[in-house]
């Protein structure tokens, strides 16, 4: 069991160029939650939808969208500390495998690979899905939608993170602001089971004051740093 638990938002991979949601020009600015982050926007105009992830994909396939060195410091704490370190995201990017880590949790989802309604599957999904996509596994024409969580879904893998949460020594939160549940009361689980719990973050969240430690700055410069201290108390 993990002793160091890492729950990452969009703000870590904000310096790899993938733009928050919550920001001025953020995500949630050029659309409308309800319609591109929800089950009822995805029956209601699955075209739009799909265009929206289409869109971040083929950003987050191109040759500038790379791991930053809070990434590669997150790795560089897993290989120093084997086993220890479990990594729950609520990022759909894969700039924490990219840069190393290997104990990945992605809570929201995943942009590289579509789940079929028909058939069940996980699919890699690397090019635009559309509504007369072919799932390649059962063959079932418009049957792919985005293998992500949106808002009314039940975020996957609850019951893992419960028990990584449970047993965990230090809880970290990186880059996230605390908008949106169940990730946004993590902190306070870990708290009850006794976990220190700290904050990076470049802006103070709405749940820092949660936290036994905060730390502020730039996901690239206060993750390496705190994991440099971690490091050196072990
Ligand atoms: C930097 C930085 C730099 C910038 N360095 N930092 C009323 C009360 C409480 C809850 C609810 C409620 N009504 C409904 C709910 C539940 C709802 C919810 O939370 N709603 C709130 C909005 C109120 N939640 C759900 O529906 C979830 N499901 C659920 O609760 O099921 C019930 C259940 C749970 C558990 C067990 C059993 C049942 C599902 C939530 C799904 C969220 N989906 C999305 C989109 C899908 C993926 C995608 O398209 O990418 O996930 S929404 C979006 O928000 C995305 C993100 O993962 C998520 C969190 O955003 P994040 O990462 O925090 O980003 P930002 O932009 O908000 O913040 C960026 C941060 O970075 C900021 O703090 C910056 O300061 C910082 N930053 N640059 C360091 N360089």
């Amino acid at each position: 069991m993990a002793r160091i638990v890492i729950l990452t938002g969009a703000g870590i991979s904000a310096e790899s160029g993938i733009r928050t949601f919550r920001a001025v020009d953020g995500l949630w600015e050029e659309h409308r939650v309800e319609d591109v982050a929800t089950p009822e926007g995805f029956a209601a105009d699955p075209g739009l939808v799909h265009r929206f992830y289409n869109a971040r994909r083929r950003q987050l396939l191109s040759a500038e969208v790379q791991p930053n060195a809070a990434h590669r410091a997150l790795a560089r704490l897993e290989a120093a500390l084997p086993g220890e370190v479990f990594v729950v995201t609520q990022n759909i990017d894969d700039l924490h495998e990219r840069a190393g880590s290997t104990n990945v949790h992605h809570m929201h989802g995943r942009l590289l690979t579509s789940w079929c309604r028909a058939c069940d599957a996980r699919v890699p999904t690397m090019g635009d899905v559309g509504v007369d996509s072919v799932c390649p596994q059962c063959g079932v024409r418009g049957s792919l939608r985005p293998d992500v969580v949106w808002f009314g879904e039940i975020p996957y893998g609850m019951d893992v993170i419960e028990r990584e949460l449970r047993d965990c020594r230090i809880f970290a939160a990186i880059g996230t602001s605390g908008n949106v549940y169940p990730a946004a009361g993590f902190v306070q689980f870990a708290t009850a089971m006794g976990a220190h719990t700290v904050e990076l973050n470049l802006e103070a969240s709405l749940t820092h004051s949660l936290f036994r430690e905060v730390r502020q700055g730039p996901a690239t410069v206060v993750v390496p740093e705190w994991v440099d201290d971690i490091l050196a108390d072990v």
